[in-house]
């Protein structure tokens, strides 16, 4: 049985493709999926790829990625900065590895984005690098698991 890697994504990252591209790049959420399916086939892995704007959606998909998953990596959107509750869903699935994903380079921007309450709990965290990040991300817990 492959091993399944939970990629979760926050809030108006459905948005990608369709608005803001010089910040964001013009890939769609859909084809950046597709392609972190591919990237993971190399590996021998599975990707469960998914999308809420609502924290308490990120919250249980943690929970849950903690029964079934080998891994998460986690593009947290704007909750990133904020939410103390995936900072404690994320430790409640200690030691599930788990990676933060930012496609802009969130320290190059406003002073409110620089701080992440995943990062502490996260195994890593990689930014700046656009889709390529989510592929970084699956070749570093790929290594790790
Ligand atoms: O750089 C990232 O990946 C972010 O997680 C994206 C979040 C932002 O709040 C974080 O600080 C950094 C925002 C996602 C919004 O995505 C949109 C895409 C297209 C149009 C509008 C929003």
């Amino acid at each position: 049985m492959p091993k399944t890697i939970y990629i979760l994504n926050g809030p108006n990252l459905n948005m990608l493709g369709k608005r803001e591209p010089g910040i964001y790049g013009g890939k769609t959420l859909d084809e950046i999926g597709t392609d972190c399916r591919a990237a993971a086939a190399k590996h021998g892995l599975e990707v469960d790829f998914r999308q809420s704007s609502h924290e308490g959606d990120l919250v249980n998909w943690i929970h849950e990625a903690g029964e079934k998953a080998a891994g998460v990596i986690i593009n947290p959107g704007a909750y990133g900065h904020t939410s103390i509750a995936l900072h404690d869903a994320i430790r409640a699935v200690n030691p599930l590895p788990v990676i933060e994903v930012h496609l802009s380079n969130i320290h190059a921007r406003e002073s409110f984005r620089h701080v992440s309450m995943i990062a502490p709990v996260a195994i890593g965290m990689i930014c700046g690098f656009g889709p390529i990040g989510y592929n970084l991300a699956l070749e570093a817990l790929a290594a790790r698991i």
